[in-house]
C-alpha cells in the first residue's frame, strides 16, 4: 500500500510559526491536510501569514522502530548537574556536553538566533560537521503510529505532550544511526521548558526546567563518531522515512540512581 508523506510549515513574514509531519496511507491524506492546517491557523506563537502543505508519495519503505526507553529524571538537582552525570555516562566529555548546552541556550546559529536544524559536533575534535551552519541538519520523514502514541500516552500520564510525543519519535529516528553517540535538545518555544538528552545504547532522558520560561533560543546538537560520513548520516537523517511502530518504557529515576 503507498504511504504518502504529509508536511506542514506555517509562518509570519520572517518568523517561523510551526510545523509538523505526518506519513499515511492514502485514504488519510484529506484528514491529515486538515488537521495540520487547523493546527497551523491555531497556533500559540501567533497567526501565520504563510501555510505550505506539501503531499509526497514515499519512493521508498519507511523502517518501522521501537520508540527508545525513556527515563524521566525527578528535578532532584540543577539540570546542570544531571546534565554533568548523563554525559559521564555517555562517550560525549561533560565538557564539550556542557559547552554545547549553554550555546543552545544563548543562540547557537552564527547569527546568535536558532537554528532550523541541528548542530553536528564530532567527538573528541568537538569540530562541527553540518555544512550550512545557520540551517544545520533538519530531521524528516517520521511519524508514530496511532497504537504507539495511545501507549505512550498511557505510559507517561499527565507528563504526556505532543511536543514530548514528537521528539521522542525523532530521537528515535537520530539514535538509530550507528554513528550517533547522544542527542541534547533544548526546546526553543519560550513556554517549553523540558528538553532530553538521549544516549545510545542508554534511552531518552527527560530533564525539567532546561531553561527559564521565556527564553527564545534552544535546537539540537548531535554528537557523533569520529570519522563520520556527514553526507551519508545527511541523507539518512534527511530522508529516510521512519515510523515508530511500539514504546519501549517510561520510568521516574533519581538522578543519583543513573548508573
Ligand atoms: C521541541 O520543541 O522541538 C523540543 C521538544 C522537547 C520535548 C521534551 C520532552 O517533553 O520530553
Amino acid at each position: 500500500m503507498a504511504l504518502f508523506s504529509v508536511k506542514m510549515r506555517s509562518s509570519k513574514g520572517e518568523f517561523h510559526i510551526s510545523g509538523a509531519e505526518r506519513i499515511v496511507p492514502e485514504e488519510q491524506i484529506e484528514k491529515v491536510v486538515l488537521s495540520l492546517l487547523k493546527r497551523a491557523k491555531n497556533h500559540p506563537r501567533g497567526n501565520p501569514d504563510f501555510i505550505s502543505i506539501k503531499v509526497e508519495e514515499l519512493k521508498e519503505e519507511p523502517l518501522y522502530l521501537r520508540a527508545l526507553p525513556v527515563f524521566e529524571v525527578k528535578p532532584l538537582w540543577s539540570p546542570v548537574k544531571i546534565l554533568e552525570k548523563l554525559f559521564s555516562l555517555s562517550q560525549v566529555p561533560v565538557d564539550m556536553g556542557l559547552k554545547f548546552y549553554r550555546l543552545l541556550l544563548s543562540g547557537i546559529s552564527p547569527s546568535g538566533g536558532v537554528m532550523r536544524g541541528a548542530a553536528v559536533v564530532e567527538v573528541p575534535s568537538g569540530r562541527r560537521l553540518e555544512s550550512n551552519k545557520e540551517r544545520g541538519i533538519r530531521v524528516s520523514y517520521i511519524d508514530i503510529t496511532r497504537e504507539a502514541k495511545e501507549e505512550l500516552r498511557r505510559l507517561s500520564g499527565e507528563k504526556f505532550t505532543e511536543n514530548f510525543k514528537e521528539a521522542l519519535t525523532l530521537s528515535t529516528k537520530v539514535l538509530n544511526h550507528p554513528s550517533i553517540l547522544a542527542e541534547l535538545c533544548v526546546s526553543d518555544d519560550p513556554d517549553y521548558t523540558t528538553g532530553y538528552l538521549s544516549i545510545s545504547k542508554k534511552g531518552y532522558f527527560r530533564i525539567f526546567n532546561m531553561k527559564e520560561r521565556g527564553v527564545p533560543y534552544g535546537g539540537r546538537v548531535f554528537f557523533v563518531k569520529s570519522g563520520t560520513e556527514i553526507e551519508e548520516l545527511r541523507k539518512y537523517l534527511e530522508k529516510k522515512p521512519v515510523i515508530v511502530s511500539s514504546v519501549s518504557s517510561y520510568s521516574v529515576v533519581s538522578p543519583d540512581e543513573l548508573v
